[in-house]
């Protein structure tokens, strides 16, 4: 009886949470929706997420490609020139100072985010160049669409929830506390610039 116990408790202890839908919508100091906004959901208790992820941040027609990448820490990002024109790509970001020298083609190594937050891209050749890399240390994100809304399935209960925007100057992600119900819900970001 007492080892029967013993085994539901342990059972119950590891059935994974079930995720509820919450939607959260991010604005601005004015109470605009923003769209493409990036949104993360760090829950507590569970270790920082990392990946051995790939993902690709290539330059095409003279513009970064995507504008924005979210990947999570960890994930190896690969940089390459579709144009005939040289790049010179530059982070001068915290999390992740580097440079890529002239270049055409694919560089035989990628560059490996391995803190989170903010960085911002540039090419030395191409001033009006810029993109964004936002890592995450959670597979729990998602961005806005044209209402400011991200939908995500989230476990119920007390957590960190994240967001940023271009808009955004300060060069981190905005943090906040999030307690998520199981009956499902919303929250709202107000993004400070
Ligand atoms: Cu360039």
């Amino acid at each position: 009886m007492k080892t029967c116990l013993m085994i539901c408790l342990v059972a119950l202890a590891s059935a994974p949470a079930l995720a509820v839908p919450w939607t959260v919508q991010v604005r601005n100091a004015a109470g605009q929706p923003l769209a493409e906004a990036v949104v993360a959901v760090e829950v507590r208790g569970r270790a920082a997420r990392t990946t051995t992820a790939k993902a690709e941040m290539g330059q095409r027609e003279r513009q970064f490609t995507p504008q924005l990448l979210v990947v999570q820490t960890g994930t190896a990002v690969n940089f390459p020139n579709f144009d005939t024109v040289r790049h010179h790509v530059y982070s001068f970001s915290p999390i992740k100072v580097f440079e890529i020298k002239l270049y055409t083609g694919t560089p035989s190594e990628p560059i490996v985010f391995d803190k989170p937050g903010v960085a911002a891209l540039g090419c030395n050749i191409h001033d009006r160049m810029g993109s964004h890399i936002i890592v995450v240390d959670t597979a729990l994100f998602a961005r806005t669409d044209a209402s400011g809304i991200a939908r995500l399935d989230l476990p119920a209960g007390e957590h960190q929830l994240k967001a940023w925007h271009i808009s955004r100057k300060t060069p981190t992600l905005q943090s906040q506390a999030l307690t998520v119900t199981a009956a499902g819900g919303q929250s709202v970001v107000s993004l400070s610039e």
